[in-house]
């Protein structure tokens, strides 16, 4: 080991440089060194605080880990009072804000708002002397919170040393600690794998991770923290504006919500939240809101607060992703594999901007999760565009007369035995074919958007092909004749040759889709074309080997296991050998085989509305050319194509400075690989 001299010099060097990387990796979300070299840094800087401790200063990056566990949190008595927000649910009371704030400032003209984002987490106080994070506290009652120093220190957004050679003698700053929904879906992910408890949402898994008497805990969950108001500085002036105010924060190393804006009148604030609104599904993190605030302290001053919440500012809030509703009944349906997956029959609620009166209950083992019951007053949540789903019972509300739910021993359409395999949580139907359920929900697959794409062939009429015997295998579809088609409910003479026509369209297919439509387990419409991709015709997949089949990119050994079983059926290969006899075909690809895919290995992303053709099918034409395409814009995306109306990922785009194409450029890519 070196002398502590050299030590010295050595751990102030390391301590600036991971200073540096930590503030460029998760404040400005642009790292310069590969994470390898981040640890190998790290871990040089413990190794000489090991050997010399006296060296261990209180903001050194080595205390982001977490330290001894505590037995109890001590209350912190904020500095001044962490006021809340009133809310605004309409536009009209977004507007009955603003004359509320002109009449008392007796102002006329277009007055300057602050909009940002509201992140849905925990409001946290962050307090500074000479530049260095002495406390931190949680809001508690606005008076007095519990102080959680050792865990605001294990988040990576937190400046533990202000980014100034001239600090304020004392600051106090108040922001949103969150976690990202990334985060979010992996600590649930671990807390399922290791029987743990699941987090509702992520502002609960970010109060939850926050709140730990073990810092070592917090450290582990990948928190974040935005910085929204200054509580308090001395010995420096505070400048005039709040958006000056965040500018001077971010220039310390704060991490401030990128989507901040400055705008001039209450109009600009409703564009504001309808822009961001729009955007909510696509970002990282989730909102509730919109916070307006007026923008000149002296305003502000002279507006003073109410109660609890200031005059100046408002949370003009979006429509609830959580409601409560009851849980009135349980039915069981069976699927295109067999599998019995109960469905819960809900009050219709509205929630996430739709009514919801289904939400999947997935198998036994997420019903003892939940430990729910027929009856039950249940939290259903609806965030983007991710299914409903029951995320709690509220037991305290249970009703004497709630009922256990049982799973059917047989299956509820077919009455065959109904079996679990080892080691599955899936309860499956044993029938087979021979089940009328898992027949229509095959031809329902072979003929869907992804698959087929017979236009006009719904849900509706394919039970009622399959109920009156006119088809009972995907094949006999393209044996259908008007007068059987015509004499159906709801069909006329019009609808039927319409569906003829669409059926007799749809033979022309390309090879991933016609995979994907024979409904093989695991094999989802990405995987049927890297499969396609990687076997180039149908012959050479069913014969391959399992090893043969787990050489393609995207197939595991579970998946590879059901092409195998599949194409090892007879009856599979009859109805394959059948539908390739009725003259479903797919033009060999025009791409030259013998050059590299043009897009290989790119990333690319749609956004806004395209109109010369729908998503899925550009989404397809791009995969076809070898791109993968993703739902967001990162630093990894190599060019991303702008439809009508574009938002936030044009716009992130722009900042990362990525290729940006219009909707005429992708086509004329297309018509040049003779995709058109
Ligand atoms: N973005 C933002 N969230 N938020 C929450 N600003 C903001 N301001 C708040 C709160 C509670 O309070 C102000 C009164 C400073």
């Amino acid at each position: 080991m070196i002398d502590a001299d050299e030590a010295t010099l050595e751990a102030a060097l390391l301590r600036k440089q991971l200073s540096q990387h930590n503030y460029l990796y998760y404040t400005q979300d642009n790292p310069s060194i590969p994470d390898v070299e981040y640890d190998r840094l790290l871990r040089r800087l413990q190794q000489i605080e090991r050997a010399y401790p006296e060296l261990q200063e209180i903001d050194s990056p080595t205390q982001r880990i977490g330290g001894e566990p505590l037995k109890e949190f001590k209350a912190v008595f904020h500095i001044a009072p962490m006021l809340s927000l009133d809310n605004a649910f309409d536009d009209e009371e977004l507007v009955d804000f603003h004359h509320r704030v002109t009449e008392r400032l007796k102002y006329q003209g277009k007055l300057s708002y602050v909009c940002e984002p509201k992140l849905d987490g925990v409001a946290v106080s962050l307090l500074y002397k000479n530049g260095i994070l002495v406390r931190g506290g949680t809001r508690g009652d606005g008076l007095v919170g519990e102080d959680i120093t050792d865990n605001v220190r294990t988040i990576h957004s937190v400046p533990l040393r202000l980014k100034t050679d001239t600090p304020p003698n004392l600051l106090e700053v108040r922001g949103e600690v969150y976690l990202p929904k990334i985060g979010f879906e992996k600590i649930n992910h671990e807390a399922r794998l290791n029987d743990e408890k699941i987090f509702v949402n992520p502002r609960n898994a970010a109060a939850g991770s926050l709140r730990q008497l073990d810092s070592k805990i917090t450290a582990s969950r990948p928190l974040e923290m935005s910085v929204y108001s200054l509580g308090k500085i001395e010995g420096q002036d505070c400048p005039a504006t709040h958006i000056k105010t965040l500018k001077m924060l971010e220039s310390w190393g704060f991490l401030v919500n990128p989507y901040t804006e400055v705008v001039e009148g209450i109009n600009l604030c409703a564009d504001y939240y309808l822009k961001i609104f729009e955007a909510r599904d696509s970002l990282p993190y989730e909102i509730d809101g919109i916070v307006f605030k007026v923008n000149a302290f002296s305003y502000q001053q002279r507006l003073g607060s109410i109660a609890k919440a200031p005059r100046w500012a408002i949370a003009r809030k979006f429509p609830a992703q959580e409601e409560i509703t009851c849980l009135e009944a349980v039915e069981f349906q069976v699927g295109r594999t067999g599998a019995i997956t109960p469905v819960a029959r809900l009050k219709p609620v509205f929630v996430g901007g739709v009514t919801v009166s289904n939400a999947s209950l997935h198998n036994q083992d997420e019903i003892r999760r939940l430990n729910i019951r027929i009856g039950d007053s249940v939290i259903v949540r609806r965030a983007g565009d991710v299914i409903p789903q029951i995320v709690k019972v509220i037991l305290e509300k249970r009703p004497i007369s709630a009922k256990e739910i049982i799973f059917p021993v047989r299956c509820p359409e077919c009455d065959s035995l109904a079996i679990q395999v080892d080691g599955e949580a899936t309860i499956r139907c044993s029938g087979g074919l021979v089940c009328s359920a898992q027949r229509k929900q095959a031809i329902k697959h072979f003929a869907s958007r992804k698959a087929m794409d017979v236009d006009g062939l719904g849900e509706k009429l394919v039970d009622q092909l399959v109920d009156q015997e006119l088809i009972s295998s995907v094949d006999d579809l393209y044996r259908l004749d008007i007068d059987q088609l015509s004499k159906l409910e709801r069909m006329g003479q019009k609808s039927a040759e319409n569906l003829l026509s669409a059926l007799e369209a749809s033979k022309i297919t390309t090879f991933p889709r016609f995979l994907y439509s024979l409904g093989i387990r695991e094999i989802g419409d990405a995987t049927s074309l890297s499969l396609a991709q990687h076997f180039k015709n149908l012959e050479a997949l069913q014969d391959s080997s399992l090893e043969g089949l787990m050489n393609v990119s995207d197939v595991g050994p579970v998946a590879a296991g059901f092409i195998h079983r599949f194409f090892s059926q007879m009856e599979n290969i009859e109805v394959v050998r059948k539908l390739l006899g009725i003259g479903i075909c797919w033009p060999k690809s025009t791409l030259d085989k013998k050059k590299p895919l043009p897009l290989f290995g790119q990333i690319w992303v749609l956004t806004g509305g395209m109109e010369a053709m729908g998503r899925p099918e550009a989404k397809e034409k791009l995969q076809i050319l070898g791109a993968k395409v993703a739902g967001s814009v990162s630093l990894n995306t190599d060019c991303v194509v702008v439809g009508a109306a574009a938002g936030s990922k044009l716009k992130k785009a722009n900042e990362l400075n990525i290729k940006v194409i219009d909707e005429s450029t992708l086509m004329q890519l297309f018509r040049q690989n003779n995709l058109l």
